[in-house]
C-alpha cells in the first residue's frame, strides 16, 4: 500500500488519513506502526492520477433531516426522517409518499427515527426494520421493530429488541442495522456513558447479533458468561454509525464516530474488542487525553482512523463500473469533514483515499450503491442525491 505516489501526496494538505495494516491479529496490542500516512491531498496532489469528475444531482430537495436509506425490489427508495415519517421515493418521477403504521419513536437530541432495512427476501415476505429512539419515564434507548409493508403501510409490526438500559443522555444512539447470513445486526452507540463500552453487563457501546426474527443465535460470543448480554457481537465502541458487508471477504466493516479526532473504520471480528475507551486515536473535545494511548493488549486495532475527524455516518462498498476509473472501494460518509470519502479496497485493507464532494459542504448522513449501479446520497439535512460522471463541457 505504501507508494511514493502517498508520500508525496502527504506532503500536501491539511486532514491526517492513515491506512492500519489489514492483517492485525485479534487482541494484537503492538501491531506495526501505520503502513502509510497520507495527508489528504488538494486534487493536484502529485503523482496522483487525475480523479474522474463527479457531479452531484439533487432528486429530492425538501427531505426533514433524512437519517437512514434502503431500496425496494422495484428500485424505489425507503427513507427515514428523524422526526419519525418513513417515506417511499419512486426513482423514476421522484414522488415522495409517506408510509402508514410506523412505531412511535423519541426525536430527541441525536436520537429519533434512524436506519431502515429492506430484508434481502421482501419480494416474498414483506419485512422492513427500522431503528429508532424510545422514551421511557424520561430516559431513552434504542429499539429495533419490523414490519410488513403492504399498501403504504406498516403492519404485522412486532418489536424485536430495545437495549437496556435506557439513559436520560440524548446521544450516541447508534442504530445502523445490517442483514446478513439471517443475522440482524444492530450497532448501539455509548449513550455518553463511556465506560459502559468495556462492560459486557450492558448493551451500549457495542454491535449485537439476533437472528432476523429477532431471537438470539446460541453460537454468539458470550452466551453463557455470567453478567453478560448474550446479544453482543463486538464491544469498546464509541458510537457506530455505519456498517456493511464487504462484497469479496464477507466480513463487516464498521464505521464509528471518535471523540474529537479518532473516528474509526473497523473489521469486526467475533468476540472482539474495539478499545472504547482505553485507547483511542482522538482526545477530549478541546484537548486532553482520553485512556491510556492508541495500542492495549486485548483490543483491536482500527482499520482506518481519521484525525481531525470526518464524522463518519454510513459507509458502502463499491465495485460496480459505472463511475471511470473507480477501483473497487468503500465509501465513507462524513458528517464534520463534509464529504464522502472513497477509500479503494486493497486485500483485505484499503488503499489511497479520495474527496468526493467535498467542496460542498453539506453533511452526509447515509452512503448507498443503488441497484442501478450509482451512488446515492443523503445530504445537507434535507436532500437526496445521486452522483454522476460529469460529462466534459462541449466544445464547440
Ligand atoms: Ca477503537
Amino acid at each position: 500500500m505504501l507508494t511514493l505516489s502517498r508520500l508525496l501526496w502527504a506532503a500536501t494538505s491539511a486532514a491526517l488519513f492513515v491506512a492500519l495494516p489489514a492483517c492485525v491479529a485479534p487482541g494484537a496490542d503492538s501491531g506495526p506502526p501505520p503502513q502509510a500516512i497520507a495527508r489528504e491531498g488538494a486534487a493536484s496532489g502529485a503523482g496522483l492520477a487525475p480523479e474522474t469528475p463527479i457531479r452531484m444531482v439533487t432528486l429530492v430537495d425538501d427531505l426533514d433531516k433524512p437519517w437512514g436509506m434502503d431500496f425496494l425490489p422495484d428500485g424505489s427508495l425507503l427513507v427515514t426522517e428523524k422526526s419519525g415519517v418513513l417515506k417511499r421515493i419512486d426513482l423514476e418521477s421522484y414522488a415522495v409518499t409517506a408510509i402508514g403504521g410506523l412505531p412511535a419513536s423519541a426525536d430527541v437530541g441525536q436520537g429519533g427515527l434512524m436506519d431502515v432495512l429492506v430484508h434481502p427476501d421482501f419480494a416474498s415476505n414483506g419485512w422492513v426494520y427500522l431503528s429508532y429512539s424510545v422514551a421511557e419515564g424520561g430516559a431513552f434507548s434504542t429499539r429495533v421493530s419490523r414490519g410488513r409493508l403492504a399498501d403504504g403501510a406498516l403492519v404485522d409490526v412486532e418489536e424485536l429488541f430495545t437495549a437496556q438500559p435506557f439513559f436520560r443522555e440524548r446521544r450516541h444512539f447508534g442504530s445502523r442495522l445490517l442483514l446478513d447470513g439471517g443475522y440482524l445486526y444492530v450497532t448501539v452507540g455509548d449513550r455518553g456513558n463511556r465506560d459502559l463500552a468495556q462492560s459486557l453487563e450492558t448493551h451500549n457501546g457495542k454491535v449485537l447479533r439476533l437472528t432476523e426474527d429477532g431471537a438470539l443465535p446460541p453460537d454468539n460470543p458470550f452466551v453463557g458468561v455470567p453478567g453478560a448480554r448474550p446479544e453482543i457481537w463486538t464491544y469498546g465502541h464509541r458510537n457506530p454509525q455505519g456498517m456493511a458487508r464487504h462484497p469479496v471477504t464477507g466480513a463487516i466493516w464498521v464505521a464509528e464516530h471518535g471523540p474529537q479526532g479518532g473516528d474509526e473504520l473497523n473489521v469486526l471480528r467475533r468476540g472482539a474488542n474495539y478499545g472504547w475507551p482505553l485507547v483511542t486515536y482522538g482526545e477530549e473535545y478541546g484537548g486532553g487525553r482520553i485512556g491510556e494511548g492508541t495500542h492495549r493488549a486485548g483490543t483491536e486495532q482500527p482499520l482506518v482512523y481519521w484525525v481531525p475527524s470526518i464524522g463518519t455516518g454510513n459507509i458502502a462498498f463499491y465495485d460496480g463500473d459505472l463511475y471511470p476509473g473507480w477501483r473497487p472501494s468503500v465509501l465513507v460518509s462524513g458528517l464534520k469533514l463534509t464529504r464522502i470519502s472513497r477509500l479503494e479496497l486493497d486485500g483485505d485493507g484499503v488503499g489511497a483515499e479520495t474527496r468526493l464532494l467535498a467542496n460542498l459542504k453539506m453533511r452526509i448522513r447515509d452512503v448507498r450503491t443503488g441497484p442501478d449501479g450509482r451512488v446515492y446520497a443523503l445530504a445537507a439535512g434535507s436532500r437526496l442525491i445521486r452522483l454522476e460522471v460529469a460529462e466534459p463541457a462541449p466544445t464547440q
